[in-house]
């Protein structure tokens, strides 16, 4: 009787530890089902208010978490145990994703609004008729500064952040493919540099900037240049409209040597729990109005020719943030490099950071 009583205590123990871990990683990883939907974005990158309407609307409840690079959403999917139901990746990291199986086919019946997205965003080598992914936002990275605080270097060229004279004055984003980008830039290289000569060549380049570098930081990039903590930030183009919003003395420019255009998209990963809901939000992204009302809370540039409508002409006249066909056909798609080349980038960014201690 007593080994009875042992065994049942024994079998309530494992079912409430169970129970507690189940619930623990519902909260962690934000495992979803019918009436949630569990979002993966980008820090900084959605009108809260519309979140709250989409959960008006549907009645489905939004779990939202945040990654600030495509190299740490891709490390976070890849080793499983999430159940993301929307996730907004770059476009090289939509062929990362396809090519290890991790995205689910959409089904366009259901996504009606994105007939307003500009044709010239569709059918993207990364994504040849939009099978996986639907444009959310795009731009550039380039150069944003203060002229006050510079007073007489007008930048027109990667190379002009190496100036002896802006010691301490940069703001770095903190991700590999931009900061090492931005040396290959500088010595004209392709921002999908293979050649191992060509990318050490870059990374001492880079080192020789330390001095002029204040901070490599994340999202709070836009606060502390908004506040002139620094006068030079390398950031995306979106970043800089936000923060020329909050401080007008600021200017952005694309260097003349050339830079990374890129696209935003939204997809729905293989593990998603709430399929129907994804499309749901989706489509509720893609209409006009919302579009617009997210353009204009979040600064970036959107693909979504209709809701260009309801947008003020200060905002798309402005061809920093707006550059047209022209500009845009000279930049360069970052190419997805396959995971060797990606794990060397990843190497010396790190060797960058740590020859800054
Ligand atoms: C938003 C970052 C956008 C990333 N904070 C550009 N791909």
């Amino acid at each position: 009787m007593k080994k009875v009583a042992q065994m049942f205590i024994v079998v309530f123990a494992a079912a409430f530890a169970l129970m507690y871990l189940t619930s623990y990683l519902n909260a962690r990883h934000g495992y979803s089902g019918a009436d949630t939907l569990t979002i993966y974005n980008w820090g900084d990158y959605i009108d809260p208010d519309l979140i709250v309407e989409f959960e008006r609307e549907t009645g489905l409840k939004i779990i939202y978490q945040t990654f600030d690079s495509n190299e740490a959403m891709l490390t976070k999917i890849s080793h499983g145990g999430t159940t993301f139901d929307v996730v907004i990746p770059s476009d090289y990291a939509i062929s990362k994703m396809k090519e290890q199986g991790l995205l689910i086919p959409l089904d366009h019946s259901k996504l009606p609004n994105a007939k307003y997205i500009d044709p010239r965003f569709l059918d993207m080598p990364f994504d040849d008729e939009n099978e996986y992914s639907i444009p959310y936002f795009w731009g550039t990275y380039g150069i944003i500064y203060n002229p006050e605080i510079i007073n007489d270097i007008e930048f027109t060229s990667w190379n002009d952040l190496w100036n002896p004279s802006l010691r301490n004055e940069i703001l770095l984003i903190d991700s590999a493919r931009e900061v090492i980008g931005l040396g290959l830039n500088s010595l004209c290289y392709s921002l999908n540099e293979i050649d191992i000569g060509r990318l050490r060549e870059a990374k001492q380049k880079l080192d020789r900037l330390t001095p002029n570098v204040k901070a490599i930081v994340g999202d709070e990039i836009k606060m502390l240049l908004a506040n002139e903590e620094a006068a030079i930030g390398v950031v995306w183009s979106g970043d800089a409209s936000e923060i020329i919003g909050d401080n007008d003395k600021l200017d952005y420019v694309i260097p003349e040597e050339g830079t990374n255009v890129w696209l935003d998209n939204i997809v729905i990963p293989k593990t998603a729990k709430n399929v129907e809901g994804a499309h749901k939000f989706i489509n509720f992204m893609l209409d006009p109005e919302n579009a617009a009302r997210n353009t204009e809370y979040v600064g970036y540039s959107t693909p979504n020719m209709k809701a260009l409508e309801y947008l003020p002409e200060e905002i798309t006249e402005d061809e920093r943030f707006y550059p047209g066909v022209e500009v845009t056909d000279t930049l360069e798609v970052y190419e997805n490099l396959g995971k060797r080349m990606t794990s060397y980038y990843n190497e010396l960014f790190l060797e960058f950071k740590m020859h800054r201690k």
